[in-house]
């Protein structure tokens, strides 16, 4: 397997659990996928495949494995946010076959014509899916035609449990969003590290919840309204970034993370692999949040096709989705997988919110262009502190 970071080709291994050790790309990556002729394949290999799939998101043999089993040859590119996904779609010719966008952005990229439908006959194991879930999915993608589910997760609030008690007394603090969004709270914790997802597609929503509004509402003065209490705690916030945090954490570098479940909990992991006396919390705050499926898709110019739905396909067998829960802490959509996974996985409500509290997430809309151009304004102004 090559995987590739920032465009360099790195020899196997790396991916979420490598020695435990995060690929951490930077993003932004220039990577494109050789075409089928330079691939410099070898002639008795199953053909190739090229996959874009989020950092730190699947276990360490589950490509090795995929590749033994087939004799296809995998290069796996990683990145860290939709917006990086989606210009490189819409650009054309990504030269990827399987890509990995999160449910909104994947049904505005259906609509954009950017995808191929699925020919279900080449996916048996759809049939392990979750019916509940696929429901809720193909209010973004009807008919479940376009994409499977990988992984669902949260964003919430990962947090350094001691510097937490340090600055407040308690925990308790992070049942709430009024740790992120009130001044006087998130000063506290500046000095020691102060992280946000570098995506205005999730900060605004949460903002918009917090304030009382719909997080998904399209009216510029209510848009506005999150932007003014973002910029009440932009002097606090001392780094945007969505993939940094795993290691920052884990070192106790970053106190607090406006992020990704599964990411906060793999800098849990980390931390206590390191025995470094790092202690890590993640919290689904009592307002609400949101809840996300990341979704597998095949780009209608995908010249790897069949390999790609070997590799779903593979993806969707129990064990192997099991394996993956079990080494990013995020859960899948897969009914048959759910025993194989650790139980400490499907116990922890933090990861598998309880119903009470699923009940209060919230999932993002499709952006229409106009919103979309309003955040990126928002964005821009509120990182370089116009
Ligand atoms: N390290 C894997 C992170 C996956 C995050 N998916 C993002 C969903 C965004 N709504």
């Amino acid at each position: 397997m090559k995987l590739r970071v920032l465009g360099l080709s790195i020899a196997v291994c790396l991916l979420a659990a490598c020695g435990g050790k995060s690929d951490a790309p930077a993003a932004g990556g220039d990577a494109k996928p050789a075409g089928d002729a330079a691939a410099g394949g070898d002639a008795k290999s199953g053909g190739e495949l090229n996959v874009y799939n989020w950092s730190d998101y699947i276990a360490e043999n589950t490509v090795p494995d995929f590749e033994k089993k087939t004799g296809v040859k995998v290069t796996y590119d990683v990145f860290d946010s939709n917006e990086m996904v989606e210009s490189k779609l819409l650009a054309g010719a990504s030269g990827y076959d399987i890509v990995v966008p999160t449910l909104n952005f994947l049904g505005r990229q259906i609509q954009a014509g950017v995808f191929q439908p699925l020919d279900k006959s080449k996916i048996p194991n759809l049939a392990n899916l979750d019916p509940e879930m696929m429901k809720r999915i193909a209010l973004q993608d009807p008919d479940n035609k376009y994409a499977v589910p990988y992984h669902w997760g949260t964003t919430g609030i990962g947090y350094n449990v001691d510097k937490v008690k340090a600055a407040f007394g308690n925990t308790d603090v992070t049942g709430s969003w009024d740790i992120v969004f009130k001044p006087e709270n998130l000063s506290k914790l500046k000095s020691c590290g102060v992280t946000f997802l570098d995506t205005p597609s999730e900060i605004i929503p949460i903002a918009l919840n917090y304030l009382g509004e719909d997080p998904n509402s399209t009216d510029p003065a209510v848009i506005d309204k999150a932007a003014a209490l973002l910029k009440t705690i932009r002097p606090y916030i001392t780094q945007f970034h969505s993939s940094q945090y795993i290691d920052s954490m884990a070192k106790g570098s970053t106190c607090l993370v406006v992020g990704w479940s599964g990411d906060v909990i793999i800098a849990r992991g980390r931390a206590e692999e390191a025995k470094n006396g790092v202690k890590i919390g993640y919290s689904i705050p009592k307002e609400g949040a949101p809840l996300w499926f990341d979704m597998l898709a095949i780009p209608k110019d995908a010249k790897n096709v069949e390999n790609a739905y070997k590799f779903i396909d593979y993806l969707l067998e129990p064990q192997v989705a099991a394996d993956n829960t079990n080494v990013v802490s995020y859960p899948n959509a897969n009914l048959k997988a759910t025993d194989l996974i650790k139980k400490e996985i499907t116990g922890d409500p933090t990861i598998y919110p309880p119903a009470d509290v699923r009940a209060k997430l919230f999932t993002f809309a499709i952006i229409p262009p106009d919103v979309d151009r309003q955040y990126t304004r928002i964005w821009t102004q509120l990182k370089t502190g116009r």
